[in-house]
C-alpha cells in the first residue's frame, strides 16, 4: 500500500478508540487483505465476520429491509403502483432519491415512478389498526391509476401492530381480479441491512410475478440482466450495447423495467448477474424452476465491459453473434483508448477508497484500474461473506437468527416450464472458456494483499483513513460525503453518481474517466482548511462511553 502507514497500522489506529467487547468485534470485520489458498486456480483469503448487526452506538452508514425491498428491487419498475404502509416519512424518503431512472416506450405508456404513493399511517392507525386505511388506498388506487399490478411494502409500524398485509392483498385481488396484487414483510426491522430487503423482494417478485406472462421479444438470442437498476441511466448505455450486438434483453431486474417483462422473464435462455448481493436469491430459484443457467458479469469499466461480452458470446457459441460482438467491441475501444490516453496520465498513481452497499465497491475498482489508480481500501455496507470471499464459501456460511429470519423457498422444477439449457459437456466447456457458472469471484481475491477490508465501516474508521492514507478520492454515498470532503478529501457518490452518470458499459466509461479527473486534479481540496482547523475551538475531542 503506497502509503506511510500499514494496513495493520491503520486497523490498530482505527480499534483503539473502541472499548474492548466492539473492539473485538470490529477486529473480525476489518482485514488486511491476504491470499492464504487457492481454490480452483483462484486466491482464497481469511475469513471475514459480515451481514451482523451493528454494535449499537455506532453510527453505521447502513440502510433498512425497506429501502432494500422497495428502493432497491421493486423501485425502479415503472408501470407496478407501489404503496407505502406506514408513516410518510418512509414514503418520501423512498421518493425518487436513488436517481433510478425509465423510459416509457411511448407517452401513453403508464410510469408510476414520479408518484409517491402512502397510507400516510397516524396514531389512530396505529392503535386500531391501519388495514381498513390500506383497503381505502389501494381501491382509491385501482380507480385513479388502473395498474396492471399492485404492490404493498410494510413499513416497521406495520410489523409491529400485526396488520396482515398480504390477507388485505389477497382480498383486493379477488375484488378486482385483473389486478395483480402482493404485499411484502419488508419492514424495516426484519434484518441487519438493506440485504434482507433484496431477499424479500426476490421471494415475492418470483412467486407472484415471474412466470404469468407470456409477452415474448423478438430476437434469437434473448437473456435478463438481473441485478442492474439504471442508476443516473446506466441501463440506456447497456440496452444500446445489446441492441448493437443483436442481443435482446427480456427483462432487467429492475432497471428500466416493466410489470410484464419481469411476468415473461422466464422464457430466456440465459440470466446475466451483474449486482449478486441484491439478487442472487432470483437467479438461483429461476435456475431451479425454470433451467435457466446464470453467470455473473461487471459492465463496469470498459476492459470488463468487453470480457462481459465475449462471455455471453462464448455461452451461445453462435459465429454470427460471435463476429458481432468482436465488431461492437472494435469500434467501441478506439473512443475509450483515446479517454484513456487523455486521462490516465492525470490520474496514474493516485489512490481511491471505496466504501458502497454491496457491489460497486468491487466493481468500479475496475475503472480506478483503468486509469491507473490503486484501491487501497474498500468495504461494503451489507455484503455477505461470499461478497468478500467468493461464492463457493456459501456452504460454510453459518446462518445466524437474523438470516434464519428471512424465508428460503424451497423451489422445485416447474413439470411443463423446465428447460434444462445446458448438458454436464457443455458446462465444461463453459469453464474451459473461462465462465464461472454459478460463481462469483469476490472482491478480496481481486484485490491486492495487505488492502484493507473493512465491512460496515462507520464515521470514525473513515476519519483514520482519511487521516493516514489520504486518497486522491473517496467513493461513497451522501451519508459520507460532506464529512470526507471537510476534510479536503474528494469524494464522489458511487450510489448515485451525484448528477452525473451513466458509468456503465463503453461510455459509462469515458464519462467516469472524465469525472475523476476532474475530481482528483481539482486545486481547491488541497487549499481548503476544514472549520476546526480555522478555529481551533472545534476541534473537540471525542470518547466512548460505557
Ligand atoms: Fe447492488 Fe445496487 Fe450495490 Fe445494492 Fe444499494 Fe445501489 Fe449500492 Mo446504493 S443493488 S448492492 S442496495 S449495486 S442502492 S444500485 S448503489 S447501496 S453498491
Amino acid at each position: 500500500m503506497s502509503s506511510k502507514f500499514t494496513a495493520e497500522e491503520l486497523k490498530a489506529e482505527m480499534l483503539k478508540k473502541y472499548p474492548a467487547k466492539v473492539a473485538r468485534k470490529r477486529d473480525k470485520q476489518i482485514l488486511v487483505n491476504k491470499h492464504v489458498g487457492s481454490f480452483e486456480g483462484r486466491p482464497t483469503t481469511p475469513e471475514i465476520a459480515v451481514n451482523a448487526r451493528t454494535i449499537p452506538g455506532i453510527l453505521t452508514m447502513r440502510g433498512c429491509a425497506y429501502a432494500g425491498c422497495k428502493g432497491v428491487v421493486l423501485g425502479p419498475t415503472r408501470d407496478i403502483l407501489h404503496i407505502i404502509h406506514g408513516p410518510i416519512g418512509c414514503s418520501y424518503y423512498a421518493w425518487l432519491t436513488r436517481r433510478n431512472q425509465t423510459k416509457p416506450e411511448h407517452e401513453s405508456d403508464p410510469n408510476f415512478m414520479t408518484y409517491c404513493f402512502s397510507t400516510d399511517m397516524q396514531e389512530e392507525d396505529i392503535i386500531y389498526g391501519g388495514e381498513k386505511k390500506l383497503r381505502r388506498a389501494i381501491e382509491e388506487a385501482i380507480a385513479i391509476f388502473k395498474p396492471k399490478a399492485l404492490d404493498i411494502f410494510s413499513t416497521c409500524p406495520v410489523g409491529l401492530i400485526g396488520d396482515d398485509v398480504h390477507a388485505v392483498a389477497r382480498e383486493m385481488e379477488a375484488k378486482y381480479p385483473d389486478v395483480n396484487i402482493f404485499a411484502f414483510s419488508c419492514e424495516g426491522y426484519k434484518g441487519v441491512s438493506q440485504s434482507a430487503g433484496h431477499h424479500i423482494a426476490n421471494n415475492k417478485v418470483f412467486t407472484d410475478v415471474v412466470g404469468l406472462g407470456d409477452m415474448i421479444k423478438p430476437g434469437k438470442f434473448r437473456l435478463n440482466l438481473l441485478g442492474e437498476y439504471n442508476i443516473g441511466g446506466d441501463a440506456f448505455e447497456l440496452e444500446r450495447i445489446f441492441e448493437k450486438c443483436g442481443i435482446t434483453v427480456q427483462a432487467t431486474f429492475s432497471g428500466n423495467s416493466t410489470y410484464e417483462e419481469f411476468a415473461s422473464s422466464h422464457t430466456v435462455d440465459l440470466n446475466l448477474v451483474m449486482c449478486h448481493r441484491s439478487i442472487n436469491y432470483m437467479a438461483d430459484m429461476m435456475e431451479k424452476k425454470y433451467g435457466i443457467p446464470w453467470f455473473k458479469v461487471n459492465f463496469i469499466g470498459a476492459e470488463a465491459t468487453a470480457k462481459s461480452l465475449r462471455h455471453i458470446a462464448a455461452y451461445y457459441d453462435d459465429k454470427e453473434l460471435t463476429a458481432r460482438i468482436e465488431a461492437v467491441i472494435a469500434e467501441e475501444m478506439p473512443a475509450i483508448q483515446a479517454a484513456q490516453a487523455k486521462f490516465r496520465p492525470r490520474c496514474e498513481g493516485k489512490t481511491a477508497v471505496l466504501f458502497v452497499g454491496g457491489s460497486r465497491a468491487h466493481h468500479y475498482q475496475e475503472l480506478f484500474r483503468e486509469l491507473g489508480m490503486e484501491t487501497v481500501s474498500a468495504g461494503y455496507e451489507f455484503a455477505h461473506r461470499d461478497d468478500y470471499e467468493g461464492r463457493h464459501v456459501l456452504p460454510s456460511i453459518k446462518v445466524d437468527a437474523d438470516s434464519r429470519n428471512i424465508e428460503e423457498l424451497h423451489v422445485e422444477a416447474d413439470p411443463e416450464l423446465y428447460k434444462a439449457r445446458l448438458s454436464e459437456a457443455d458446462k465444461v466447456a463453459l469453464k474451459a472458456k473461462g465462465i464461472l457458472m454459478n460463481g462469483y469471484e469476490g472482491m478480496m481475491p481481486e484485490m491486492a494483499e495487505n488492502t484493507l477490508i473493512i465491512d460496515d465501516m462507520n464515521h470514525h474508521e473513515a476519519e483514520v483513513l482519511i487521516d493516514k492514507l489520504k486518497p486522491a478520492i473517496f467513493g461513497a454515498g451522501i451519508k459520507e460525503k460532506y464529512v470526507i470532503q471537510k476534510s479536503g478529501v474528494p469524494l464522489k457518490q458511487l450510489h448515485s453518481y451525484d448528477y452525473s452518470g451513466p458509468y456503465a458499459g463503453f461510455r459509462g466509461a469515458v464519462n467516469f474517466y472524465q469525472e475523476i479527473d476532474r475530481m482528483v486534479n481539482a486545486t481547491p481540496w488541497s487549499l481548503m482548511k476544514a472549520p476546526w482547523q480555522e478555529s481551533p475551538e472545534l476541534n473537540a475531542a471525542y470518547a466512548w462511553v460505557g
